[in-house]
Parts: structure tokens; sequence; C-alpha cells
């Protein structure tokens, strides 16, 4: 057994019938997989789930929705009453599926699987993995402990999470994320779609984003790069599926000279994003968390709100310049 948690996890499955899981706000590689996989194995113990997301999914992850329904609901208006069980993946905090106001967990027991390190244990039960590059990696480990064999269209799944989470075995990776990536091939996981949907398919829109934040990339002589982009220009890509992160993975993460460094999105006006990547052994996670963000040490984020796109750019070029 992998984790103690796992057959109490299974009990309560078994107790239930109607059961719903979670997709997670704009989600990505590592919530689809996690959510579709754990909804085949429902249904392979012959259950009823059903998976709601707060989101539409992103086309490049639809191969992993086929033939699924995935119900996009207000979390905060939704009659959980109905159902016995909800599973939440991936999601580190009640807010990235209920609104950020006041998010009230709903009056039906809740799982919490997740690897988020600031996860506050909001569930009815919580199995939290730090460890884990991902929670993919954490379903094949609880999977494997329920006895729940693992066939090709489960294993591309989970593979697919952890491949998105780790960008590809690059960040947050350790050994056993690499044994596991190898026993999901070997269940038939199809990497070659993974590849091909995760990693080259750029819509025009997103690669026009790039090329501006490539234009307001800055290398400092701290050694840190910004990139910040006001809401006037933001404007045209705020809704483009993980623009941000995949501009603070492909680019931020990857400038030869830099050890660390953020990309800044004026959200809405005074509504501020920020993600930041590691390059060369800062921990970022630190870092996020003095302007009340959170994460890992390779990959962090933070949100600001109620300041002006340029107070935001000065404190936070004042925090990395001392860090
Ligand atoms: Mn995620």
């Amino acid at each position: 057994m992998k984790y103690q948690l796992s057959s109490d996890l299974l009990n309560q499955i078994q107790k239930s019938d109607k059961i719903l899981i979670n997709m997670h706000r704009r989600p990505d590689a590592d919530s689809v997989g996690s959510s579709t996989s754990m909804y085949k194995v429902l249904k392979k113990l012959g259950k009823n789930p059903k998976i709601v997301s707060p989101s539409p999914v992103p086309k490049n992850l639809e191969f992993m929705t086929l033939g699924i329904d995935v119900d996009v609901i207000d979390f905060d208006k939704f009659n959980f009453s109905e159902h016995d069980l909800l599973i939440m993946l991936d999601s580190a905090s009640l807010d990235r599926v209920f609104s950020e106001k006041d998010p009230q967990k709903p009056k039906i027991s809740v799982i919490n699987i997740d690897n988020h390190e600031t996860n506050p244990s909001y569930g009815d039960t919580n199995l939290l993995d730090f460890k884990s590059s991902s929670v993919c990696e954490m379903l094949y480990n609880i999977y494997v402990d329920w006895g729940q064999e693992i066939d090709s269209d489960i294993a591309t799944r989970l593979l697919a999470g952890i491949e998105g989470d780790t960008g590809s075995f690059q960040f947050e990776v350790h050994k056993d994320t690499f044994v596991i990536a190898g026993k999901l091939l070997e269940s038939g996981a199809d990497f070659q779609k993974i590849i091909s949907n995760l990693f080259a398919s750029v819509p025009a829109k997103l690669m026009e984003f790039w090329r501006i934040s490539l234009g307001m990339m800055k290398l400092h002589p701290e050694g840190f790069v910004s990139i910040s982009i006001p809401h006037e220009i933001y404007k045209e890509y705020v809704h483009l599926p993980a623009s941000r992160e995949t501009v603070a993975t492909n680019f931020v993460a990857q400038l030869e000279g830099a050890r660390f460094g953020y990309i800044l999105t004026e959200d809405q006006p005074k509504a501020i994003s920020v993600s930041f990547r590691s390059r060369n052994g800062v921990d970022v996670g630190k870092l996020a968390l003095q302007i009340g963000g959170g994460g890992h040490f390779g990959a962090a984020g933070a949100h600001m709100v109620g300041i002006s796109f340029e107070d935001a750019c000065a404190k936070l070029e004042e925090i990395c310049k001392k860090y």
C-alpha cells in the first residue's frame, strides 16, 4: 500500500452511488487527466459518476473527454444534495471551483486528493502528497492500492496529467515519477497522442501572445527575468487557457543567465496574476508566499487584488532584487 488512506477512500466510494468528480477552473492536463481517469475507474466499479467543471475543457485536452460528459456548472448554485459524494481533484483550495469571495464546502461528503503544499485539508477526507509530481501520479498509486487494473485508456490519461504538470519531465520529478511513467507505457499509454496534443498544438492566438511576451521580456542584472503585461494588452488574451503559464514554462524558465523569473499579467484593472518559475535552484514557492501566493520549489503563482499595475510591477521587482 502506497497510501494508508486508500482503503478508506475505496470504502466510501463503495458505499456511494452518485459520485461527483470535479475539474478546476480553467482545467489543465492534470485536472482533466485525473478527473476522467477517476470517471473510468468509478464506472468499472459499477458507480454513477458525473464530472462537473466551472469552465469548459480546452480543445487540446478534449482527447481525454471523448465519450464522457463534462457538465459546466456554477458550483455556488449547484444542488449537491442529489449526490452522495464529491471527489475534489487537483484543487488546492475550494475557490478553485467555488466563488473566490466566500467559498462554502457543500453539505455532502468531500474527498480531497491533491499535491499542492498550500492545500488546507478542506475535505472530510484528505489525501495529500506534496512529494508527488501531480494528482495523476497519486491516482496511479491509489488505483494500484485498490487493485484496479490500469487499461490503456486510463494509462493515457494518467500519463497526460504527469506530462502536463512536469512540463514533460522537467519540473517536480523524482525517481518514482519515471518508474510510474514506465508502468503507464507498459499499460499502453499513448505517448505520441499526449505529446502532440499537449506540446505541439499551439493556437495561433496563443503564439501571438508568446510573441508579445517575448518582446516585453527583461533580464535584470540581479539574475531574474520579468515580463509584465498591462490589462490594455492582456485583455485580448486573458481568456486563452494557460496563456500566462505557458509563457512562464517555455520562456521565463529558459533564459540563459537567469536564476528565476516571473510573468505578471493584469487580468482585470487592479487584479494581477503572477506565475513564477525557477531556472537555477531558486525556491520560487517561498518567493510567491511573500505576496500571498504559493506553489512549489520550481513553479509557483500568486494573485494580487486592489493594486495598480505600476505598483504591482514595482513591488515585485523590489522583492525579486532582494531575493
Ligand atoms: Mn491543475
